[in-house]
């Protein structure tokens, strides 16, 4: 009896003492395994007398248990101690901030339409846009330039279908708007255009921005001053000076190419005219009791002057070195 109090102390500190479950198996095995300390004693329960040898199978079953018990007890406490450590281990900070966060910029275009769009606004125009696959009747037929008319072969189209291009120009634009809204009209319509072109100073996709006012009384004095004043503010010159020469379009009369002063030289920026009486028919309004202008201006063209870019190819190439000059 003796001895076996001796083993249940011994077992229990020594399960206590283990500090990884491997181990514990090994001390398991020394206690209650088959060549155990514990096996030991029961094969000596035959030299006991019948009336001791209850007693002490009894006592020695208990002790077997007591120390099962404090084994699980024990694998459960390294388990859990393991798992804890592996967690923390494991563990990711997400709150910590990332590393190079790099943060893109405006595309020097489209900051020069924001701008162009923001002063236009300010002096009462509107923002219009429209689909950049057009019919063949919105971008040409409505704007007098009926079928085999040389301007057709002029704009290098792309053509999608026999009856759908992708817009030579955002004059549709402004011909789906007078179609839905009466005048007083007075509206921009910014954004990309398509033309087969494609070499240092052409790119076949481009933007432009086409202005339009449609009102009883509009003048050709009030076209210069609107896209002067428009020039002036743009390229941030008082001193800006705009010149008509006399020009052709299907759709304005008399129509003009405007030049601004630069460098103390002349540079053409863009056209415009007299919205052609046949343009206003098409989309019912009466030309007898209305009249407008229209101008058309090249976006990439502006943002060169304004930013000083040298090559148009600049804007399509997306190299980083470039567009990072404009964040
Ligand atoms: C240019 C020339 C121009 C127009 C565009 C226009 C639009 C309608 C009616 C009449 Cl709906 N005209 N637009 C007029 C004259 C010239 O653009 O050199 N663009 C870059």
């Amino acid at each position: 009896m003796e001895k076996l109090e001796q083993i249940l102390n011994q077992g229990l500190s020594a399960f206590e003492a283990i500090d990884n479950p491997a181990d514990l198996d090994q001390v398991k095995s020394r206690f209650i395994g088959k060549n155990g300390a514990l096996t030991e004693l029961l094969k000596g329960l035959g030299k006991l007398s019948a009336e001791e040898r209850p007693a002490a199978g009894a006592r020695i079953n208990e002790v077997k248990d007591k120390l099962e018990q404090a084994l699980a007890v024990r694998r459960d406490a390294l388990r859990e101690q393991q798992l804890q450590a592996q967690l923390a281990k494991e563990s990711l900070d997400v709150s910590l901030p990332g590393r190079g966060t790099g943060r893109g910029g405006m595309h020097p275009v489209s900051r020069t339409l924001e701008r162009i769009e923001a002063l236009f606004h300010s002096i009462g125009f509107e923002i219009a846009q429209g689909p950049e696959i057009e019919t063949d009747f919105y971008n040409f037929t409505a704007l007098n330039i009926p079928e085999n008319h040389p301007a057709r072969a002029m704009h290098d189209t792309f053509y999608v279908d026999a009856q759908h291009v992708l817009r030579t120009h955002t004059s549709p634009v402004q011909v789906r708007y007078m179609e839905e809204n009466q005048p007083p009209l007075k509206i921009i319509a910014p954004g990309r255009v398509f033309r087969v072109d494609s070499d240092a100073t052409h790119s076949p996709m481009f933007h432009q921005v086409e202005g339009l006012w449609v009102d009883e009384e509009i003048s050709f004095a009030n076209l210069k001053g609107v896209v002067q004043d428009f020039l002036q503010r743009f390229f941030e010159r008082d001193d800006l000076q705009v010149r008509f020469r006399p020009s052709f379009f299907p759709f304005t009369e008399p129509s003009a190419e405007m030049d601004m002063s630069w460098n103390g030289g002349w540079l053409e920026i863009g056209g415009c005219g007299m919205v052609h009486p046949n343009v206003l028919k098409h989309v019912n309004i009466d030309s007898e009791k209305y009249i407008g202008f229209a101008f058309g201006l090249g976006v990439e063209r502006l943002a060169m002057l304004r930013y000083g870019v040298n090559d148009l190819r600049l804007f399509f190439e997306n190299d980083l070195k470039f567009l990072k000059q404009f964040n």
